[in-house]
């Protein structure tokens, strides 16, 4: 047999891709049984359950640093919960079980089970606030989009680095009154503006896959988690993300110190929310631009994920027909 040799801790982190994609196949599995019921609770509580069940199996010494929420409000995988046997490697961990708990429960695209892991340290520590984001693919030299400049100049400047007429941009938001103005002023540049109801997390990631997503370029205010999810996977794959958490009031300003944040106005880069190795794995609940969604069939269940890993930069697509000799249907 051949001798697998890699550098110590790699090894883990590779070998980790494949359970993280256990973990949200489960999830996925388990909330899309709950697909256009109109219980977006009982599908989202669903994923907790899976999620947490696969995850307590893996040997790794892991802590939410964002999640479902704080301790208080969230009874499983809340901020600052410990995960695993505690006997492997320190890991930080960001989950959103079910991203787009709305989409599931009326049955409509890009309802996806998402987490990431990476080096402990080095996801950003948050409290389950509003972010404002801005988000781009690979490709571009720094600073052709900049959180803090106008819509419209974004847009402007993003079709002279791509080559293109702004009308050729596509722009993803979602559909918000608080983004009312943000849609005007990109549409004026005659950029098209796509609205959608939930899932942030997959809106981030169509922008490293213009030709086939059409869209080139995110921007707007959604929660805190989903944006750290989408830098991590971002990163894998070289796209640039600015982001500033929205903590507008002194309580928020206060949870946000407790976890180690001094200044509430700060600019995060890509690099800033997800600094060290990091792997994400989204599994899609209904099928959407980004995966499939799970396939219930006679005697087997369907699954498709999507896998990122930056220490390699590596995308894998894994689809899986699970048996376990019809156990799965059943749990
Ligand atoms: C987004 C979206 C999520 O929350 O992050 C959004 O991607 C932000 O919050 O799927 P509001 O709904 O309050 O605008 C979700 O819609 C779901 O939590």
């Amino acid at each position: 047999m051949a001798k697998v040799t890699v550098e110590p801790g790699k090894f883990i982190e590779r070998i980790l891709t494949l359970e993280l994609v256990r973990v949200t196949e489960r999830a996925a599995v388990a909330s899309a049984r709950w697909r256009g019921r109109g219980d977006k609770n009982a599908a989202d509580q669903a994923a907790v359950d899976a999620m947490r069940r696969e995850l307590a199996k893996l040997e790794i010494d892991g802590t939410v640093v964002i999640g479902e929420g704080e301790r208080d409000e969230a009874p499983m995988l809340f901020i600052g919960e410990n995960i695993g046997s505690k006997k492997g490697p320190k890991v930080d961990i960001a989950v959103d079980p079910l991203e787009g708990t709305a989409l599931c429960a009326d049955d409509t695209p890009g309802a996806i089970c998402v987490m990431a892991m990476a080096e402990g340290g080095t996801l950003l520590h948050a409290p389950d606030a509003y972010m404002q984001k801005i988000a781009i693919g690979p490709g571009y030299k720094e600073g052709v989009v900049d959180l803090d400049a106008p819509p419209d100049e974004n847009v402007i400047n993003l079709a002279k680095a791509k080559g293109v007429s702004p009308s050729e941009i596509g722009v993803l938001m979602l559909d918000r009154p608080r983004h009312h103005q943000m849609i005007e002023k990109c549409r004026a540049t005659g950029a098209r503006v796509r609205l959608i109801t939930d899932g942030d997390v997959a809106g981030v990631i169509y922008t490293t896959r213009p030709a086939e997503t059409g869209i080139d370029l995110y921007m707007g205010i959604g929660a805190a988690p989903e944006g750290v999810l989408a830098a991590s996977a971002l990163r894998c794959v070289g796209g640039q993300m600015q982001a500033r958490l929205v903590l507008d009031t002194p309580e928020k300003i206060e949870r946000a110190a407790k976890m180690g944040i001094s200044d509430p106005k700060r600019r995060y880069e890509v690099t800033d929310l997800a600094s060290g190795d990091v792997i994400v794995a989204a599994t899609g609940v209904t099928t959407g631009p980004l995966v499939s969604g799970v396939f219930f069939g006679p005697d087997y269940i369907e699954t498709e994920t999507v896998v990122y890993r930056s220490a390699t930069g590596t995308v894998r697509r894994i689809r899986a027909e699970h048996r376990e000799m019809g156990k799965f249907h059943f749990e």
